[in-house]
């Protein structure tokens, strides 16, 4: 009978393996026309490349783990329940930052997250195109490329860079509070970045070149494998409230340190998505 951590071993390798067959698939079609879809709104695209890579990574970890359940961007899509329980979970965005690769803007990635009673064990994030591998088990640390990785050292918000996001919602109250948003960090930071993709926002973070990443909006599949690597890299992870982070809840908040993501919220106005329906 294998033990717990041969078990996550294995499940390390099986992703890890399948994970660079799905960044093969996704950039021999990075710089060609896609096929595209729309989805809740008239800029949030899912594309075949989406589809196939999702199922992919679910039929290869499904045949080595037939009791693994899943939470997929386009499964879900497609009205698979997003429901997380204490199975062994494993979260899956095929490819973050779509509207990146419709464009071949290349900062697209594959994020996945295995999560056991609800707690994130293993997380890949990775950019095919630019060979951007960050990887995370938990309490063994972050890596990129697999060197190790550590948040930056920022604790005072005026030094700090924060990723943030527009997003697809083109929603009055949502763009307003967004736009505020933007301004009142410009004010207050050194900058702004947006990657398009909250997982490489994230992984950012994880690596050190940002101080701050949050978003309104993100979903499950968005921030899970993140969450974890910004972790094991030594950041924070909470609610943009600064209560734990949830899920589900459509809100995020990463940074370097504690001080500053307490800094940060005080900063912003908050704004609660509706949940996904
Ligand atoms: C994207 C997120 C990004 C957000 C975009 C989009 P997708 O995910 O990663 O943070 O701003 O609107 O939701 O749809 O490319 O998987």
């Amino acid at each position: 009978m294998a033990t717990e951590t041969e078990n996550l071993d294995k499940c390390f390798q099986v992703v890890s393996d399948i994970v660079q067959k799905a960044g093969d698939l996704i950039a021999s079609r990075f710089w060609k026309s896609k096929n595209v879809k729309q989805k809740l709104s008239d800029i949030d695209f899912v594309t075949e490349t989406d589809q196939e890579v999702e199922k992919l990574l679910i039929d290869t970890l499904t045949a080595e783990f037939p009791h693994h359940r899943f939470i997929g961007e386009e499964a879900t899509s497609e009205g698979a329940k997003c429901e997380l329980t204490d199975s062994p979970t494993w979260i899956i965005d095929p490819v973050d930052g779509t509207l990146n690769f419709v464009h071949s803007f290349p900062h697209s990635c594959i994020s996945i997250a295995l999560l056991v009673n609800k707690q994130a064990e293993i997380a890949i994030i990775f950019n095919p195109v630019l060979k951007q591998l960050f990887t995370a088990r938990r309490g063994k640390g972050a890596f990129y490329n697999g060197d190790p990785i550590h948040v930056s050292d920022k604790k005072d918000l005026s030094q700090a860079l924060v990723m943030a996001e527009f997003g697809t919602s083109r929603d009055d109250k949502k763009l307003d509070i967004t736009l505020d948003n933007f301004r009142k960090i410009t004010q207050a930071c050194h900058g702004t970045r947006s990657l398009g993709s909250a997982a490489l926002n994230m992984a950012h973070v994880a690596l050190g070149g940002a101080d701050v990443n949050f978003e309104f909006g993100i979903h499950a599949w968005d921030v899970a494998a993140g969450d974890l690597i910004v972790r094991e890299a030594g950041g924070v992870v909470l609610d943009p409230s600064l209560g734990p982070l949830d899920l589900m809840s459509r809100r995020v908040l990463c940074a370097s340190s504690l001080e500053l993501a307490i800094e940060f919220s005080k900063l912003i106005t908050q704004y609660y998505p509706e949940p996904r329906d």
